[in-house]
């Protein structure tokens, strides 16, 4: 009895020890890959108050410009300042010094308001099998390795995950899938290049179910030059997945390169409304200084921002969580 309790109790410490551990490792390197996001922020800030003592309609008005080139949007912007200005009336006197800490308190308080809830990683309900996650997204914007960084937690996490390699367009894409098919270990599922992406995941998801492997990623090919084959092509691969598991695919991810700043919001519009899109993972935020556009890409759209990208390590994919980031980018 002592000991089974006293070895539980020291279970609970060290799980609680390596948690910490991993978090704040996971926090070093999203302070780390928002770095240069900080820099380009507060520079131009530091810059845009000088001299001045108090918050007065000039420093907003600066503040508004800075945000807008930061990439946070102009509605979401516009939110912001709106907040900021509610405040700066209520408290009557505002001090510079203050700035940095209302920005993220108002700036976490328009996020939580957010209706898409507290972010998680995907849940895989236990009697969903093979949960189908589809990846979609324009050519570059790291949807492969993102494909690979996921794998590669699912299968840490003992789930049996399969890869369809279903972006036919290019010999290269299909090669690099199963370069992280390799190297995370796990079953590829592939044909020639050229050969109809439907076809290819109608092949995943009959072999994961033979396999009765848990998970299913499928990479798509997204060419956006024309909404109306996009619509067509994603609709065909969804219906035909369906063939096999009849409410495939169970998750539509979208990925965006965050380092193209108001062209993710742009994809993200243009996708939403070719196809049916239930989360996010907004990529490349290591080494741009867009990082604001994920603020605003989480304040806008109604599909949560799950996953973030901050390198192109196996390890440099993080569920975002909305706090987190805010805290981290205006420490
Ligand atoms: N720095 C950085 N590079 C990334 C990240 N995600 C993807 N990449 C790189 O972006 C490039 C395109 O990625 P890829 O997965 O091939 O994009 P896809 O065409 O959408 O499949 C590759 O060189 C990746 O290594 C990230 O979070 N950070
Ligand atoms: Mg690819």
């Amino acid at each position: 009895m002592f000991f089974k309790t006293y070895s539980s109790f020291y279970t609970l410490l060290t799980m609680s020890f390596f948690k910490k551990i991993f978090s704040s490792e996971k926090k070093e390197i999203l302070d780390k890959g928002l770095e240069k996001s900080k820099t380009n922020f507060f520079s131009k800030l530091t810059k845009a108050v000088a001299g001045k003592s108090k918050v007065d309609d000039e420093v907003l008005d600066n503040l508004e410009e800075i945000l807008v080139a930061s990439d946070v949007g102009v509605s979401t912007t516009l939110k912001i300042i709106t907040r900021i200005e509610k405040r700066v009336a209520s408290d009557k006197y505002l001090g510079i010094s203050e700035l940095n800490q209302i920005l993220r308190e108002e700036i976490a308080g328009l996020l939580s308001e957010t209706n898409t809830g507290e972010s998680s990683e995907f849940i895989i309900p236990v009697d969903v099998k093979p949960y189908v996650i589809m990846v979609v997204g324009v050519n570059g914007v790291g949807k492969t390795t993102t494909i690979g960084k996921l794998a590669y937690q699912f299968k840490k996490q003992g789930y049996k995950v399969v890869l369809g390699a279903a972006d036919t367009f290019r010999a290269a894409a299909i090669d690099q899938l199963q370069i992280w098919a390799d190297r995370v270990g796990v079953p590829i599922v592939r044909q020639e290049m050229g050969s109809d992406p439907a076809s290819v995941a109608f092949d995943t998801l009959q072999s994961a179910v033979a396999q009765k492997a848990d998970i299913v990623i499928i990479d798509t090919a997204g060419r956006l030059h024309n909404k109306i084959n996009l619509m067509n092509e994603l609709s065909k691969v969804k219906r035909v997945m369906q063939k096999v598991v009849a409410d495939a695919p169970h998750d539509v991810l979208l990925v965006l390169d965050g380092s193209t700043g108001q062209n993710a919001f742009e994809q993200a519009k243009q996708f939403t409304a070719a196809t049916e899109v239930s989360c996010l993972a907004v990529t490349k935020l290591d080494g741009t200084a867009k990082g604001g556009v994920v603020i605003g890409i989480s304040d806008q759209f109604q599909i949560p921002v799950k996953y973030i990208g901050v390198g192109e390590g196996i390890e440099d994919l993080q569920v975002f969580n909305k706090l987190e980031f805010v805290d981290s980018f205006f420490k």
